[in-house]
């Protein structure tokens, strides 16, 4: 080789090793760079053959194609004979399958997403099958296979099957049509609607192919404030261009109806549901969507919450407008996934129980293509919050959660919050409806409650940075999101491991450091510096963006803090109890006698069921003022901790990720001792106590933390 061009390669190495931005995700397939790895690999992997011709099988022949050139060091070639190939993706109904009979049969059994894995002697070699009982169950297949390899696993003894414990694993959209994201913190919307059908960004495909990469099955385009003009066939031709793209790799595409629809773009004068006209309107427009896109998944809906329309407009129930939707919706199998998010500042009730008065008289009345979308905890995607009493409270109708993978309320896109042990936490709930072990994970899937189906909803923090999520660790939250919609039992620990040899490295000096000093603490250290203790809705007031404890005086009270933490010389918190608001009474009596009597209370929801004086002897012996203010700055001490493990990464690290996540990291201190200060030093005010010696005391007063204000802080709602 000439020098120059040494010289230009050398520069290109050096730049790629440099340059990461993090776009390719977890789907990096970098060269393995442990020998003994690849050479077990290439042993094994001489060719592979993906016979038959769908999108689906293209999908897959090019994902091998660029995993192949870079993971291994010799190519790895097609094989033109399908069954010389020692990497063999084909159907189970195929004549020249050769696999494990019980292993098949198994397969048979898992439904049309299943895949099976399985290593098999081939004379003197080993040959790999990849098998399902469809296209995109090998898809699923494949994508497993790729992550055994990126993640160093032996390929030698595969026996796997898989299938999806969920059926519809969807990520919802708070994207409008005109790009802005409603609590967005990764830059514009990446639908972009303006250019659609026309230009299909490259960027519609790899979002397809990192959802298909764990599982994610289903995606609702549109903001649940929702915009009747996507409904139009103007935006309908646009929605029909994605779905075309998202559909080789299992995506089924659903859209956010506004209910009053038929009144905006439809010209009639009411939505009532019980109108013959309306009930038309719906089944034409349903019709229309269907003819542009025949695999429509269906509408999501929020109805008569946040000012938005809904039956009650028309003295109507959920039901009845969930049931029109629905009876439009049927004869083409589409769902209508309508939320519980509801309640209404007008009802003297705590907010907090509102959802579960409207839903629970209601249980049984809705259509069997109806599932009640149930945020995770009663309020609005907390820190912490305990698990919504509508799981487990409703019994005869299909219910399904949804997390927030956008951090609104977790410090935005700049904080590192690995949120797989908030799922987690959810999900391992124990509801009790039938018994011990009722977990909200058993519950939603079916096993204790049965159902016609169940889904698993999370909003998306997807946006058009370069990295998809603001936050490189942002990526770790779709990834941990769609792993645990296919399996909710993988373990936060297990995913965060996955999630790093794929994005960073196999290297075990890095990947522990990051697991558990870095990713595993962090909601907790977030938890800590923002809502200790159960405390909760202290944020700034409508960007909820940093500190606000002492937002109150607003035009709706259940908008304030001072409504949610109720302090006062006496003491803080929210009494939930029967002697409170009783919001306790909602869950079954087993759950009731964790929380009841604020001496057995876990200190985790402590302030959430009970309000309690200051001096108030907590489990450490401490006093609940100390045992606070020891808390938040336990917080800021995570982070820090959080922020010297990443720099004692450096030298393991492409330098463009490590300064991106060291300066967020930087970001987060700072915004963690400013709420910690803030939130120390307004709840002062009230116990008249003193910080615990040999802590730092706060910088400024607290009149300089009131006074900060930030009018341009992303993701808001324009409208308000
Ligand atoms: O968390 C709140 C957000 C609103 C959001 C609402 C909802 C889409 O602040 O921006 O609106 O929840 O879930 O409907």
């Amino acid at each position: 080789m000439k020098r120059s061009w040494l010289v230009i390669t050398f520069l290109f190495c050096c730049f790629h090793i440099n340059a990461d931005n993090g776009y390719r995700l977890w789907l990096r397939y970098d060269r393995i760079t442990d020998a003994a790895t690849r050479n077990a690999y290439q042993a094994i992997l001489k060719s592979y053959g993906v016979p038959g011709n769908s999108p689906t099988l293209d999908v897959i022949r090019n994902e091998f194609k660029l995993a192949f050139a870079s993971l291994l060091a010799q190519p790895v070639p097609y094989a033109s004979v399908p069954e010389n190939a020692t990497l063999l993706i084909i159907r189970a109904t195929d004549e020249r399958l050769a696999v494990d009979r019980n292993l098949l049969q198994q397969l048979k059994k898992s439904g049309n997403e299943a895949y099976l894995i399985s290593t098999a002697q081939s004379g003197k070699s080993k040959r790999i099958m990849i098998t399902a009982n469809s296209d995109i169950g090998l898809l699923y297949g494949a994508f497993h296979f790729l992550r055994i390899l990126q993640t160093n696993q032996r390929i030698d003894q595969l026996a796997i099957v898989s299938a999806p414990k969920i059926n519809i694993r969807i990520l919802n959209h708070w994207d409008n049509l005109d790009r802005t994201v409603e609590r967005g913190y990764a830059g514009a919307s990446i639908f972009d609607w303006h250019k659609l059908p026309d230009h299909i960004d490259k960027r519609y495909h790899d979002y397809a192919r990192a959802n298909a990469s764990i599982g994610i099955n289903a995606t609702v385009l549109t903001n649940v404030n929702a915009n009747a003009r996507v409904l139009t066939p103007m935006y309908l031709e646009k929605v029909k261009a994605l779905a075309d793209v998202f559909r080789p790799y299992g995506i089924k595409v659903y859209l956010t109806a506004r209910f009053s629809a038929p009144i905006e773009i439809g010209g009639l004068a009411t939505a009532d549901p019980l109108n013959a006209e309306v009930q038309n309107w719906w089944k034409n427009k349903v019709k229309e969507i269907y003819d542009y896109v025949p695999d429509f998944g269906g509408f999501v809906v929020k109805a008569n919450s946040e000012g938005q329309p809904g039956p009650q407009n028309y003295s109507r129930n959920h039901a009845e407008g969930a049931n029109m939707l629905a009876d439009a919706l049927q004869p083409f199998g589409g769902m209508v996934m309508w939320r519980a998010f509801v309640y209404d500042n007008k009802v003297p009730e705590d907010r907090t129980k509102q959802a579960y008065n409207e839903f629970k008289p209601l249980d049984g009345q809705f259509r069997p293509n109806v599932i009640i979308q149930v945020k995770n905890g009663p309020l609005d995607f907390q820190p912490r919050e305990p698990f919504h009493p509508l799981f487990g409270g409703l019994t005869k109708t299909n219910v399904m959660p949804e997390f927030q993978i956008t951090q609104e309320y977790l410090g935005f896109s700049t904080h590192l919050a690995y949120l797989a042990p908030l799922f987690k936490e959810c999900l391992d709930s124990d509801t009790h409806v039938n018994g011990k072990g009722s977990t909200v994970a058993r519950v939603i899937d079916g096993t204790v409650v049965k159902n016609n189906v169940s889904a698993f909803a999370g909003v998306a923090n997807i946006g058009s940075d370069m990295n998809w999520t603001g936050h490189h660790f942002g990526q770790a939250n779709w990834y941990a999101f769609g792993r645990l919609a296919w399996d909710h039992d993988l373990s936060s620990e297990a995913i965060a491991e996955e999630w790093v040899r794929m994005t960073f490295s196999n290297e075990a000096s890095l990947i522990k450091p990051i697991v558990s000093q870095m990713m595993i603490p962090s909601r907790e250290a977030v938890v800590n510096y923002m809502t200790p203790m159960g405390l909760h809705h202290i944020m700034g007031y409508n960007h909820h963006y940093g500190p606000g404890p002492w937002v109150a005086d607003k035009p709706r009270q259940d908008w304030t803090s001072v409504y949610y933490h109720r302090a006062d010389s006496l003491g803080v918190g929210f009494d939930r109890t029967e002697n409170g608001s009783n919001a306790l009474e909602q869950y079954h009596p087993e759950v009731q006698k964790i929380y009841a009597s604020a001496a057995q209370c876990p200190d985790q929801y402590l302030l959430w069921f009970h309000h309690l004086p200051w001096d108030f002897k907590t489990k450490s012996g401490k006093t609940l003022w100390d045992e606070m203010c020891l808390h938040y700055y336990r917080g800021v001490e995570q982070v820090r901790i959080m922020r010297k493990t990443w720099q004692g990464l450096k030298e393991k690290i492409d330098e463009e990720r490590f300064t991106h996540v060291d300066n967020f990291l930087r970001i987060q201190e700072k915004e963690a001792i400013l709420w910690r200060n803030a939130c120390v030093l307004y709840f002062q005010t009230f116990s008249k106590m003193e910080i615990p010696a040999g802590l730092e005391q706060p910088e400024k007063d607290l009149a300089y933390y009131q006074k900060l204000s930030f009018p341009y802080a992303p993701g808001i709602r324009p409208e308000w």
